[in-house]
């Protein structure tokens, strides 16, 4: 017996400001060209496209220290948060379209706003936890996590109170115990560090090795939300999965998850009806060669279809 049809809102953001390489602007584009709106249609789901969000360019967005593009970023992530924020709260999904990892800032404060019991699943080869200060590359789609759960402090080297609390707008809205990785295998050592102490679940390549994405997806529900009741979000870096399956993004690590343990995972969370939302970033599909890129897009696509139920019988 199939559900009434439930509204779905995609939220297109272009962004690329989080990192060094043009051309993950350009991930929502490909991904509606080549059918995502009219897939989702196809199941259980009403969804309406809200456009692409638009982020005009700072001028002179120097450095603050070594972090790049500091005002640009925070500006456009909270744009980002308003509208996830809205649709958040008048559809029953809200589906974010990227862009690089920092475009999360915006997301996850958005769906908290509107489901402030909600947990994080951060399905990823990295963590994305840096501080700015710790961070080495300076890159902030390194560093939504750290914002989010409060982990960082007023941009160092900053010339004036504004400029140090550049970030200041952004909710502390996670918990420690709001958190899940999965897909991890390539973390820094303040990442590393703040994982240990903070107790946070993390799941890398080695747990999915050792149990299976099965057993790690449910360990990981399970940890965070013992009960079962809580909303989810699922923040999905194309990252975490084998540059076998998904070559075109910007920072590809090998060992990664597989086509299937990828499919699994968004399965699983759809089992659960609980999904409230989902993050698809870093597609960049002008990295490596047009037959890579239609993959990357393909894999992602088919990401999302799961995580709406496509494959549950
Ligand atoms: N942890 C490194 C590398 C990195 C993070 N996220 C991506 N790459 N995609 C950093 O720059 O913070
Ligand atoms: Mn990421
Ligand atoms: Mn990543």
């Amino acid at each position: 017996i199939s559900q009434k049809s439930r509204s779905l809102t995609v939220i297109s953001a272009p962004f690329s400001g989080g990192q060094g390489k043009p051309g993950v602007d350009d991930g929502p584009q490909h991904l509606l060209d080549m059918g995502l709106v009219e897939q989702i249609g196809r199941l259980d789901w009403t969804p309406k496209f809200a456009g692409h969000l638009q982020f005009p360019a700072v001028k002179n967005d120097t450095n603050i220290g070594h972090v790049k593009n500091p005002r640009y970023v925070s500006q456009s992530t909270k744009n980002i948060y308003e509208a996830v924020k809205k649709a958040s709260t008048s559809s029953d999904f809200t589906l974010t379209i990227g862009g690089d990892h920092s475009i999360a800032i915006g997301t996850v404060a958005g769906v908290q706003a509107a489901h402030p019991d909600a947990i994080v699943l951060w399905i990823d080869a990295h963590a994305d936890l840096n501080t700015p200060a710790a961070s080495s590359s300076g890159n902030l789609h390194g560093c939504p996590v750290a914002f989010l759960l409060g982990a960082d402090e007023p941009l160092a080297n900053a010339a004036s109170k504004e400029e140090a609390d550049l970030f200041g707008w952004v909710p502390h809205c996670l918990d420690d115990s709001q958190l899940g990785y999965i897909g991890l295998r390539d973390v820094d050592a303040f990442e590393k560090q703040y994982i240990r102490e903070h107790k946070i679940a993390a799941f890398s390549m080695h747990h999915v090795d050792k149990y299976g994405i099965a057993s790690v997806v449910e360990q990981a529900i399970n940890k965070l939300d013992p009960e079962h009741k809580r909303p989810i979000h699922l923040s999905f870096d194309v990252d975490a999965i084998d540059p076998v399956y998904a070559p075109s993004t910007g920072t590809p690590v090998r060992g990664g998850l597989t086509w299937r343990e990828a499919c699994y995972l968004c399965e699983a969370v759809a089992e659960t009806g609980r999904l409230v939302a989902m993050d698809l970033v870093e597609c960049n599909p002008h990295l490596e060669d047009a037959k890579a890129a239609r993959e990357t897009i393909a894999m992602g696509l088919s990401l999302v279809r799961c995580a709406l139920g496509e494959t549950l019988l």
